[in-house]
């Protein structure tokens, strides 16, 4: 008796040891949305455009209100959701030009090498805007490396920037796909030849004006950032960039879907330029700017419905997130301010992409599991630089304490378990090392504005051109504007979280 009851005690301590506990591998699907503001999808507030399929995402999981990218631009949160390290302390995680050599070096951890660590198959497909190539940039008509391979992931299918700048071509593991080799593809910053047709020469011809740079090389009636020739049969046209994104990783699960695999869809919609499929033009009030939304919602979609046809949708985890707020016109006159009517891109909250006010890096997120995850809403603090820890934690990789050193472990919160918090504090930034931050913790955010300006003077916001204290203070519990600046009644709660920011800055890291 006393020996059966011993060994069910000990079964019973196996069964709880955390080391036994068994790690929970499901598929994971990082979903990203390129310039998606807060109040950009229905489930968040919009009424001009509608995300059936997002909604239905957000209504089988977790809703996020404090749901953050950690900066306003593309490659400084791209680059700190792979390395869950804050850009502001690397050198070169500003927005990468065309040329632009591979930003994280290999060797770095990742959320793809953690999670290839534990036996995952890892794809990136579609943007990447991290830099390709060794200290030289890319060898477009070569190898193209390093690059996501050399990071973690297994196989990537990409377009190499933005579709705004040069060249609009796939990269397919390391190199270009269908280049002809007699056709080879240059790409530069200066003009290659005086008779080079750009959006100066025949801005006539364009099928869509730019407002601001973007005047460059001419590709299907459209002129970019940056000049190229070559590369002819290797080009694709931006309205089939979405179906191909969606067609590649259909594919890709398909094949890898008996091992826990872990996918990031990289989205380009809505950056500039928004040229949506045909199908999907005029489908929202929005103009191109919402037709994009609608687009990309479609893709979400298509996805949810190949992991129902595959039987894994309740073996897979899908985030979905974007990379920065909002921005109106971003250099092209898609008619994105015009038809904006009484829409509210970044919700109740004020500034956008390139800057540190809220609508720069709050964002929509959402975390659906089906059967894991339960529906609702959460009001807890998760950034995008959370996944690496938090799925290194779910998976049972081994996170190394120079890893990923400002990726907090928020799975609870991720997951929606009862009493799990998120983050205590996070540092917002725009872009690269040495702008401006935010600092949030709890109902305070602090702004701090290194630089007068913001980087794009199209921006609506307050602090382009205008004279700003270098500190500031607001209170989102009842001005999420961030429109009265309380330093001054505040000195206590002021110089509490300007020592935090300064802290985290000079620790080096934040990563308890
Ligand atoms: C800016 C571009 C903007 C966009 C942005 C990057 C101009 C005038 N503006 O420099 O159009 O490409 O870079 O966007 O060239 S991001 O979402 O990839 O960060
Ligand atoms: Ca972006």
């Amino acid at each position: 008796m006393i020996l059966r009851r011993l060994c069910l005690m000990l079964l019973g301590a196996l069964f709880l040891s955390p080391v036994l506990s068994a790690a929970e591998k499901p598929n994971i699907i990082v979903i990203m949305a390129d310039d998606m503001g807060y109040g950009d999808l229905s489930c968040y507030g919009a009424t001009r455009v509608k995300t059936p399929n997002i909604d239905r995402l957000a209504a089988e999981g977790q809703r996020f209100t404090s749901g953050y990218c950690s900066a306003s631009t593309c490659t400084p949160t791209r680059y700190s959701l792979l390395t869950g390290t804050y850009a502001f302390r690397r050198k070169g995680t500003g927005i990468a030009p065309p040329n632009s050599p591979a930003i994280i070096q290999p060797g770095t951890e990742t959320i793809a090498s953690l999670l290839q660590s534990v036996g995952y198959r890892t794809a990136v497909i579609g943007k990447w805007h991290l830099g390709l190539g060794g200290p030289n940039g890319p060898d477009w008509n070569g190898e193209l490396k390093p690059g996501p391979r050399e990071i973690g992931f297994g196989f990537n299918f990409l377009l190499p920037t933005t579709n705004d700048r040069v060249p609009q071509v796939y990269v397919q593991n390391h190199r270009v796909l269908n280049l002809d080799p007699k056709d080879p593809l240059w790409v530069g910053d200066r003009k290659p030849s005086d008779d080079h047709p750009t959006g100066i020469t025949h801005r006539d011809t364009l099928k869509m004006d730019w407002s601001h740079g973007h005047n460059s090389t001419i590709h299907n009636g459209i002129s970019r950032i940056g000049f190229y020739t070559g590369g002819h049969a290797a080009r694709f046209r931006d309205e089939d960039l979405a179906d191909e994104w969606v067609n590649q990783s259909n594919k890709w699960i398909e094949s890898n879907k008996d091992n826990p695999f872990f996918l990031f869809f990289s989205s380009h919609d809505l950056h500039v330029p928004r040229i949506p499929h045909e199908r999907f033009q005029g489908k929202s009030l929005l103009g191109f700017r919402g037709d994009s939304i609608v687009q990309l919602d479609w893709c979400v979609g298509e996805l949810m419905k190949t992991l129902d046809r595959l039987g894994i949708a309740e073996n897979t985890l899908v985030v979905f997130c974007s990379d920065n707020g909002p921005v109106m016109d971003d250099g092209y006159k898609d008619g994105a301010l015009e038809n904006n009517g009484d829409h509210k891109a970044a919700g109740p909250f004020s500034g956008g992409k390139y800057s540190v006010l809220e609508g720069g890096t709050r964002t929509p997120f959402i975390t659906r599991w089906k059967g894991r995850v339960p529906a609702g809403q959460s009001d807890e603090l998760v950034c995008t630089i959370d996944m690496a820890a938090s799925f290194a934690a779910m998976t049972g990789a081994k996170l190394k304490d120079d890893a990923c050193v400002d990726s907090f472990n928020v799975l609870g919160a991720m997951l929606g378990e009862k009493g799990a918090a998120g983050r205590d504090h996070l540092v917002q930034q725009d872009n690269g090392k040495g702008g401006n931050y935010g600092l949030r913790v709890g109902h305070w955010k602090l702004q701090r504005h290194d630089s007068k300006q913001a980087r794009n003077v199209k921006v609506n916001t307050p602090l382009a051109n205008a004279s700003v204290a270098r500190y500031r203070l607001f209170d989102l519990s009842n001005d999420p504007g961030e429109k009265k600046n309380v330093l001054d009644e505040h000195p206590e709660v002021a110089k509490r979280l300007t020592a935090l920011l300064d802290k985290v800055i000079s620790d080096g890291r934040s990563r308890p």
